[in-house]
C-alpha cells in the first residue's frame, strides 16, 4: 500500500498573508558576491493509507540581517530508518524487517519547472536516503521568498518476514519515521556576510 504525506514549506512572507508572487529571475555575475547556506529541518511518520499533511516553512534569512531573494540552490534531503525486527516471535521463528521504499517529490514554484521525484529503499535494517537538487543555471537568480515549495513523500513498506522454509504468517509494517534537512543557498554582496 501507498501511504501518503503532503508538507508545505513556505516563506515568512506567505505565512504572514502575503500575496503569492511569481518567481523572479535575475541575472549577477556572481563577482563580489558571498554564498551563504542555511537550513531548516521536519520531521514525521508516513503511514501506509493514511495520508497526512505537515505544514512548516523556510526560515526566511532576513531574520539574519540578509535578503534571499537570490537563491541559486534548494536541496531536499529525506532520510529514515526502517523499525527494528520484532526478532523471534511464538512459535520460535525469527523474523527479518524487509525494507521500506519511499518516494520523494518535489514541486518547485518557479515558473517553467518541473516537479522532480526519486524513490529510494534503506538496507535491510538500516537507512535510506533521498536526495532532490534544484540548481539554477549559471548567471541565475530566484526570488522565492512568497513561494510554496510542495513536497510529498509516499511510503511503500516491506512488511516482517519470517526466515525460514514452511509457510508463516507475515507482520505488517505500516510506517516509517523520516526526517528531512532542506539547504537553500543564496547570494549576498561580500561584506554583508561579516559577523555572522
Ligand atoms: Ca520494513
Ligand atoms: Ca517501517
Amino acid at each position: 500500500m501507498l501511504g501518503v504525506v503532503i508538507v508545505f514549506i513556505a516563506m515568512a512572507g506567505a505565512i504572514a498573508g502575503g500575496k503569492p508572487l511569481q518567481a523572479v529571475e535575475g541575472k549577477g555575475s556572481g563577482a563580489g558576491m558571498a554564498v551563504i547556506n542555511e537550513n531548516v529541518t521536519a520531521q514525521g511518520t508516513a503511514n501506509e493509507g493514511d495520508p497526512a499533511t505537515v505544514p512548516f516553512k523556510i526560515i526566511d534569512a532576513k531574520d539574519a540581517g540578509y535578503s534571499i531573494d537570490k537563491v541559486t540552490k534548494v536541496s531536499f534531503k529525506l532520510t529514515w530508518e526502517d523499525t527494528a525486527a520484532k526478532g523471534r516471535l511464538g512459535f520460535g521463528r525469527w523474523y527479518t524487517n524487509t525494507p521500506d521504499e519511499l518516494t520523494l517529490t518535489v514541486k518547485p514554484p518557479m515558473e517553467g519547472m518541473e516537479p522532480n521525484t526519486d524513490t529510494g529503499a534503506n538496507a535491510q535494517g538500516g537507512s535510506g536516503e533521498v536526495t532532490i537538487t534544484f540548481t539554477a543555471e549559471q548567471g541565475i537568480y530566484w526570488d522565492v521568498r512568497e513561494l510554496d515549495w510542495t513536497v510529498s513523500i509516499d511510503a511503500n513498506c516491506g512488511d516482517e518476514e519470517p526466515k525460514g522454509i514452511g509457510v508463516m504468517p507475515s507482520v505488517a509494517d505500516t510506517s516509517t519515521d523520516w526526517n528531512m534537512e532542506i539547504t537553500y543557498s543564496f547570494e549576498v554582496p561580500e561584506g554583508s556576510a561579516a559577523g555572522k
